[in-house]
């Protein structure tokens, strides 16, 4: 995880420091990226201890589409806590539905994409092949339009087309819904997702985007989850995972955080880990038989880290 250190090094030098809506002073620098090689180890920070259970905690609730904060606890994370229940803005939000409710986030967005469509009457071929394509006609509007509505599982249809299609460039999967922004309690920060199968090789790869990343607490939690999300992916689809890139819009470090981060930089950063996925996960390239319900059912306690060594825990508060 030196790429780990270098991304804070560089925020360190070439950020300036900007404000934003917590209140807390920000060094900010547009625009970052790193790629790490899955096959050569997980990229966990080692210069203090990552809360792995709780990051692949909150990965399988996002899985299942969860929204409220008591799903997540459950799971054993207990990130969204605060968004949930002391953001005054959240609060006093109309669509919020009561404790622990977050709204539409992640997981909604990528299992049950709402989508629309409203195609004149008169265009009966239009409207049979969106029936065709699962659709429900739900109005027809006065000026002569249909209405369709149908919820678009995203991700299942990512790994649909691994299997079927792996030379396609555009398996994506994306949270940045704008009719649902203002009913969520944190509007999407890692919200671009692209898988990038090698029908020849068979190694997969992930490039994912966050618009904006808190590289003290964020940064080594959303790494987690990526490449988590890669090798399981990975696994339902018979892909061996490769690369791991990651881009960053907003990398900022919190005024709070720079003990933390300044600590971890007289670190040595130590060796990788490896990814363990429970063996009840099956394996397509040993089955051959494509078994997507698993994106369900999947627990956190099928992920583990191997050979995972660290230097002591370090913790900051985290700005909401
Ligand atoms: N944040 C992350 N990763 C996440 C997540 C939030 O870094 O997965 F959900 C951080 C980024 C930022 C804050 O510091 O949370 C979100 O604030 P804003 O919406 O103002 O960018």
């Amino acid at each position: 995880m030196k790429q780990y250190l270098d991304l804070v090094r560089t925020v360190f030098e070439q950020g300036s420091w900007q404000t934003n809506r917590t209140g807390i002073r920000t060094l900010s620098l547009p625009g970052a990226s790193m790629r790490f090689d899955l096959s050569q180890g997980f990229p966990a920070v080692t210069t203090k201890k990552l809360a792995f259970k709780s990051a692949v905690g909150e990965l399988v609730g996002f899985l299942r589409g969860y929204r409220s904060a008591a799903e997540f606890r459950a799971l054993g994370c207990k990130v969204w806590d605060q968004n949930a229940n002391e953001n005054a803005a959240w609060l006093a939000n109309p669509y919020r539905l009561g404790e622990d409710d977050l709204g539409p986030v992640y997981g909604v967005q990528w299992r049950n994409w709402p989508a629309f469509k409203a195609l004149p009457a008169s265009a009966t071929g239009q409207i049979a092949d969106a029936l065709g394509r699962g659709y429900v006609r739900i109005a027809d509007t006065a000026d002569g339009q249909v209405v369709l509505y149908k919820a678009v599982d995203q991700l299942r249809q990512c790994l649909d087309t691994i299997v079927n299609n792996p030379s396609d460039r555009r398996i994506i999967f994306h949270g940045w819904n704008w009719a649902q922004l203002e009913e969520m309690a944190l509007p999407p920060c890692h919200l671009l997702y692209q898988f990038l199968p090698n029908a020849g090789t068979r190694e997969i790869s992930l490039c994912l985007y966050i618009r904006s990343n808190d590289i003290g607490l964020g940064t080594p939690f959303n790494l987690t989850e990526g490449a988590a999300l890669l090798h399981l992916v990975g696994r339902l689809t018979g892909f061996k995972p490769k690369w791991f890139s990651y881009f960053i819009g907003d990398a900022h470090i919190y005024e709070n955080h720079v003990p933390m981060l300044q600590q971890q930089l007289t670190r040595e950063p130590l060796p990788a880990p490896q990814l363990l996925l429970s063996d009840r996960i099956p394996d397509y390239a040993v089955t051959g038989q494509y078994q997507p319900e698993w994106l369900e059912k999947i627990e956190p306690g099928d992920f583990s880290l191997h050979g995972y060594q660290h230097h002591a825990p370090l913790t900051a508060p985290m700005a909401v």
